[in-house]
């Protein structure tokens, strides 16, 4: 098995049990075939962006290595995303589980299904602070600057608070 891919999945969820959403889609990301979750960020508190009326969400990362290719891990993902409940609502909308993939590697990936890195990264606090806990000296391919240095210059304004009392 070929592992040797450091791939980072951003995961989010804000209906119901929103940690046991994101516990639940651990769970099943960790029994996906040839796939391991080597990392887990904590859990954030984190306020809707793009579409503000709806409620607050809790977002985590984790990273994992697979030796799956990207359109068969993406199509993994969106199983798991439905076998949870998902139902299509709006874009930006609520959702009771999202979980996108925001790196694979070092690749650069766009086809009709699948941007990589994933489009709004350098945009989302509540996606940059969970990847900087995890991997701080990560280097986002294509635009060749670390996490911190990201976040710096990252004009988003939403508030992303860890959960410290959250056992993963
Ligand atoms: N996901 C969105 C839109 N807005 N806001 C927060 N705080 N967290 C999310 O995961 C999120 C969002 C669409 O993917
Ligand atoms: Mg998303
Ligand atoms: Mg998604």
């Amino acid at each position: 098995m070929n592992l040797n891919k450091n791939i980072y999945l951003g995961l989010g969820s804000n209906i119901e049990e929103k940690i046991a959403n994101i516990k639940s889609a651990n769970n099943k990301i960790a029994s996906i075939e040839n796939t391991v979750i080597e990392k887990y960020s904590s859990f954030y508190e984190t306020e809707p962006r793009e579409f503000a009326e709806q409620e607050n969400f809790i977002n985590a990362v984790v990273k994992i290595k697979s030796s799956l290719k990207p359109e068969e891990l993406f199509i993994k993902l969106k199983n798991i995303e439905n076998e949870l409940g998902r139902i299509p609502t709006f874009k930006y909308g609520p959702r009771i589980i999202d979980i996108d993939i925001l790196l694979f590697g070092d690749e650069i990936i766009e086809t009709q299904i699948l941007s990589i890195p994933h489009k709004k990264i350098v945009f989302r606090k509540f996606v940059l602070i969970p990847l900087a806990e995890i991997d701080s000296n990560l280097i986002i391919p294509g635009i060749e600057k670390n996490i911190l240095q990201v976040l710096e210059i990252c004009s988003d304004s939403g508030y992303v608070k860890k959960l410290e009392e959250v056992i993963i």
